[in-house]
């Protein structure tokens, strides 16, 4: 136990009995059952088998694990606590773990299909309510000439102004994808968005080393694409630190609902305001004296952003 001890600054080892060798730090990778890769401190990928009582383990997670003495697989021994977890209910309303300490969530959009503001707010919100922030990326800007251009970025400009990361580029001519990756740099990422907007080609253009790999994961449905079918964990450059992942299991991210009592914060604009209304539980919709409604009509909030978020509290009334 006390050898376990030493070796965990800040894990909390998930089991007592005490081991001979002391564990290393390793950053998983992707996880399949109870047997995973890791990256360890070195930047060398560790495959493992992981003791039956560790937790389910996803990818970004942070373990401990014991290089493996006889045979090839090292063993994760314990999970360092989570920063953040994303996780997706299944059919059943079950939450499973998608990826773990993410600190970015860049919604994709393309020109086409146009996606809905609604779309975009639930999605921003759902991220705001995991704790982690957002950011827009609108990839395919190669397809817009100079007037629709400017048509999209004065569409999406209130995102900007309300201090989210807005970047317009193209995975297939390589415009500005210079921003994206300084927005990425140093963070812990996941690009989510419907299927199609080009999430993989995104990844792939931004780290050619992991070409293969995204195709390794493709399957084929039938509709004349490759859609990405798990999700997988992509180390960014080491100077850059941090890491990507291309998951398609969060592609329906953007439709969960956040709890109607919670969602009004998720719409940070609306944060400074709520605290003036008259009621504490204001659903700031049809209450007098709301001070996000004011703020609506002088214009400190945008409209649109108000009547998303009307019509996504009355979608999480259940
Ligand atoms: N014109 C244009 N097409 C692009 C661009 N980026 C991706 N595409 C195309 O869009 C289609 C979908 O791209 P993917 O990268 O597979 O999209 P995805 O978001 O990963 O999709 P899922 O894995 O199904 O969620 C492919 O045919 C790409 O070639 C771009 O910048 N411009
Ligand atoms: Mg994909
Ligand atoms: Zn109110």
């Amino acid at each position: 136990m006390s050898q376990n001890r030493s070796a965990g600054r800040t894990s909390r080892p998930s089991h007592k009995r005490g081991k001979k060798s002391a564990t290393h730090d390793g950053l998983v990778i992707s996880s399949h059952g109870r047997r995973l890769k890791l990256r360890d401190v070195k930047g060398k990928t560790r495959r493992c088998a992981v003791r039956s009582d560790v937790p389910p383990l996803v990818c970004g997670d942070r373990v401990r694990w014991l290089p493996a003495e006889t045979g090839r697989l090292g063993v994760v021994e314990s999970l360092i606590p989570r920063d953040t977890l994303l996780a997706r209910p299944s059919p059943s309303g079950v939450l499973r773990p998608v990826a773990a300490n993410l600190d970015l969530i860049l919604v994709v959009i393309a020109p086409q299909p146009q996606p809905s503001l609604k779309e975009i707010d639930s999605y921003l919100a759902n991220a705001e309510y995991l704790g982690i922030s957002p950011g827009l990326v609108v990839n395919k800007a190669e397809l817009l000439d100079e007037t629709e251009r400017a048509a999209l970025e004065a569409r999406y400009a209130h995102y900007a102004a309300i201090g989210y990361p807005l970047i317009f580029c193209s995975a297939y001519s390589g415009d500005n994808l210079n921003a994206l990756q300084q927005a990425l740099a140093g963070h812990c990422s996941i690009l989510v968005g419907q299927s199609g907007v080009g999430k993989s080609s995104l990844t792939m253009r931004l780290l050619p080393e992991v070409k293969t790999a995204v195709g390794a994961l493709s399957d084929y449905h039938g509709l004349g694409r490759h859609t990405t079918s798990s999700g997988s964990l992509y180390p960014l450059h080491e100077a850059e630190g941090g890491f990507l992942i291309d998951s398609p299991g969060v592609r329906d991210f953007g439709l969960w609902h956040v709890p109607q009592r919670e969602l009004a914060r998720q719409f940070i604009e609306f944060r400074p305001h709520i605290i003036n209304c008259r009621f504490r539980d204001c659903s700031h919709l049809t209450e007098p004296d709301c001070a996000v409604q004011a703020a609506v009509e002088e214009g400190l909030i945008s409209r649109e952003r108000m009547e998303n978020y009307a019509a996504l509290w009355k979608e999480s009334e259940n």
